[in-house]
């Protein structure tokens, strides 16, 4: 009995301890902040919303009223190779607004980071929550159902190659399950930078989106507008599409 009292006495020292050292080395945290730019394309052209594009593989013409899509589970990784865990990090941009472009992860450990991983898309866990709130509000118009969850790429917009009334696409991009999952993610270092986060300075990493990969990737493409205007639902299409969307990140620039 007077042992164990000895030996919690001595843990309880020992986590004091601990706990001052922790606080002296690590104690400082700051923010880290990235910025999607839409650039279409090979030639990387400015994207925006209501602009006309020629895609440069399937040669269709097509102007977007529409361009959202889900960054969740977002991790950092450090010069020393560990992990750093965003909590509850639920992102849903959209290219009309260019604050949501704009991520801020606050409450980070200061020090230097030397990459990024994320999910395009909602993890199956918050697929089946039920109403949530914040990017995952459904009242954002991403929520198909309980069974299907959330949209993870939203892509609407005219075509002269559609043959849907009004020469209109939609693309509705998700599903969270099995082989037809549209669940990607994405992981590119900071190009051998470091973006050094510290209590008095707050990074800004640039990554690069290309939309137009939503047709090609890798020099293979999917049917044009004439063809496929229309994915609503997950299957094997849009597996194949969301997959092709997460290849086009790739790292741009940093500010320290
Ligand atoms: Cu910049």
């Amino acid at each position: 009995m007077k042992n164990s009292i000895l030996a919690i006495a001595a843990m309880a020292v020992t986590s004091i301890l601990f706990t001052g050292c922790e606080r002296h080395h690590h104690g400082e945290n700051g923010s880290l902040n990235v910025e999607f730019e839409h650039l279409w394309g090979m030639n990387q052209l400015p994207f925006s919303i209501g602009t006309q594009y020629v895609h440069p593989m399937t040669g269709d013409t097509m102007t977007f009223t529409t361009l959202k899509y889900y960054i969740s589970n977002v991790e950092l990784t450090k010069e020393d190779g560990t992990v750093q865990f965003v909590p509850n990090s639920y992102y849903l941009v959209d290219a009309s607004n260019p604050l949501s472009a704009l991520l801020s992860f606050d409450s980070i450990p200061s020090g230097h980071y030397t990459g990024i991983s994320f999910l395009v898309g909602v993890d199956s866990t918050r697929n089946v929550s039920g109403a949530q709130t914040g990017a995952l509000d459904p009242a954002n118009d991403m929520f198909w159902s309980w069974n299907s969850g959330y949209v993870f790429i939203k892509a609407e917009g005219t075509s002269p190659q559609s043959t849907m009334p009004n020469a209109i696409f939609k693309f509705h991009i998700g599903g969270f399950q099995g082989v037809n999952s549209g669940l990607n993610r994405v992981s590119m270092s900071f190009g051998g930078g470091m973006a050094a986060v510290q209590e008095v300075a707050s990074p800004v990493v640039h990554l690069a989106v290309n939309p137009a990969m939503l047709w090609c990737a890798n020099g293979v493409c999917f049917p044009g507008l004439a063809q496929v205007s229309h994915l609503m639902m997950p299957n094997a299409a849009t597996a194949q599409r969301a997959k092709a969307f997460s290849e086009g990140f790739s790292f741009e620039h940093l500010h320290n």
